[in-house]
């Protein structure tokens, strides 16, 4: 099977949603084309009683290029036929952040230390590529992943035609709360 077709990239079997929800710490991020989302990217997902997605997410970015905040986004999620794999409606508490709707596929999780998101943007119409891909490393643990998930994640990268395309994500206590929050 040729795996660097979108369609036909594996992702995690029997996904259980109330399983992946709580906090998860970007650790390492592969950036889509005109990057958002810097460092100190802390996402915490939650399922509600009649089973709907939602997410709140954190993390320090550049708007017009030279002013840095704290971005608060937030997003909800659609479910499709696959349980692993949702569309993502998302937005900035502020107007001046990015809105979108993306996918957002759970390639593989343990749900207790790790998880590997990916999203592709854009499918290249000719041969089922993609075009414009970002994918995220999470972690429960803000220290990073577990010795024992690396080579999990990192043999999931390469599952997914991304290794060697991440760059890690820092995590500096305090130092998204310090910055001006924008909202409005
Ligand atoms: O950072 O370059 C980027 C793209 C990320 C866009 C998604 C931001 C909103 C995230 C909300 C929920 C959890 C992943």
């Amino acid at each position: 099977m040729l795996r660097y077709l979108v369609a036909n990239i594996p992702v995690m079997q029997n996904f259980n949603k109330s399983r992946y929800a709580g906090q998860w710490y970007a650790v390492g991020k592969k950036d889509p084309d005109g990057l958002f989302l810097l460092d100190n990217i802390v996402a915490n997902f939650n399922v509600d009683e009649d089973g709907i997605t939602t997410a709140t997410a954190r993390g320090r970015v550049y708007i017009f290029k030279y002013w840095e905040v704290c971005a608060d986004m937030r997003a909800t999620f659609e479910d499709t036929s696959d349980p692993a794999k949702f569309k993502m409606k998302y937005w900035g508490v502020s107007a001046l952040l990015q809105t979108g709707y993306d996918d957002h596929w759970v390639i593989d999780t343990d749900y207790d230390n790790y998880a590997v998101h990916y999203s592709c943007r854009k499918v290249h119409e000719v041969n089922g590529t993609c075009a414009d891909s970002y994918s995220f490393i999470f972690s429960r643990h803000e220290s990073g992943l577990r010795l024992e998930d690396q080579q999990i994640v990192s043999a999931k990268k390469h599952d997914i035609c991304l290794a060697g395309k991440y760059r890690r994500v820092t995590h500096t206590p305090g130092q998204c709360e310090n910055l001006t929050p924008i909202d409005s």
